[in-house]
Formats: C-alpha cells, sequence, structure tokens
C-alpha cells in the first residue's frame, strides 16, 4: 500500500525530528547535505531496511521505527522525505 508524501514529513515531525533535527548522538541532521551523501550512496533499499528494523551503525544506534509504531510505508515515506530535503 501506498502512503502519501505527507505522510513521511507527519512522522518525521512526530518521531524522527526528536534525534534527525538537532543530529543527536551521531543521528545524521536533516537537510545536511555532508551527513546524508554518504547514506544517500548506500542505495534506498539500505537506507529503508535500516530505518524499519533499526541497526548500531558507526556513529549511534538507530532505534526500529524510531521506536514508534508506524507502518512500513510510513517509515519508508519519512526516509523519502529525509532523501527529498539533503538532496
Ligand atoms: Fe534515525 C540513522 C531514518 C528516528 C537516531 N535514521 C538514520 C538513517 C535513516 C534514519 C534513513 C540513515 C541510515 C543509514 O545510513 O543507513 N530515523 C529515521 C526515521 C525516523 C528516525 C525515518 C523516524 C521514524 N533516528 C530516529 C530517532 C533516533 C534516531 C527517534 C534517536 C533516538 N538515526 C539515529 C542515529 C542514526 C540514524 C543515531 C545514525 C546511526 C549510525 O551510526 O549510522
Amino acid at each position: 500500500t501506498q502512503v502519501s508524501a505527507d505522510a513521511g514529513e507527519k512522522l518525521f515531525g512526530s518521531v524522527c525530528t526528536t534525534c534527525h533535527t538537532a543530529g543527536l548522538m551521531g543521528a545524521p541532521k536533516l537537510a545536511d547535505k555532508a551527513d546524508w551523501a554518504p547514506r544517500i550512496a548506500q542505495g534506498k533499499d539500505t537506507l529503508y531496511k535500516h530505518a524499519i528494523g533499526g541497526y548500531q551503525g558507526k556513529a549511534g544506534v538507530m532505534p526500529a521505527k524510531g521506536g514508534s509504531q508506524a507502518s512500513d510505508e510510513e517509515v519508508k515515506a519519512a526516509v523519502d522525505y529525509m532523501v527529498s530535503k539533503a538532496s
């Protein structure tokens, strides 16, 4: 199922912003191209997988879905939103 681009911005604003606006604990900052370029270079499938399932990276821990109960599609839309801001 598809969700709207708005759903991505909305989830970002309610959940992801906690870490990704200020760049807390090593989180790549929204709209910071230098932070995002090497991550975007991994490909979107990796970004989706990491955002949905969580992972331990070199900078810190990305919690699965940011600790939220969002659907996979909503999390993907939020990743798309973050990537669009850094492109
Ligand atoms: Fe995060 C990372 C998304 C929330 C913390 N993230 C990340 C990434 C992405 C994301 C896409 C990249 C990946 C790669 O590179 O592979 N997030 C996201 C989203 C959200 C979030 C969409 C909402 C849902 N985070 C979050 C939170 C936090 C975080 C809430 C805190 C708590 N992250 C993070 C970190 C990182 C990330 C720390 C980095 C890690 C490493 O080391 O790399």
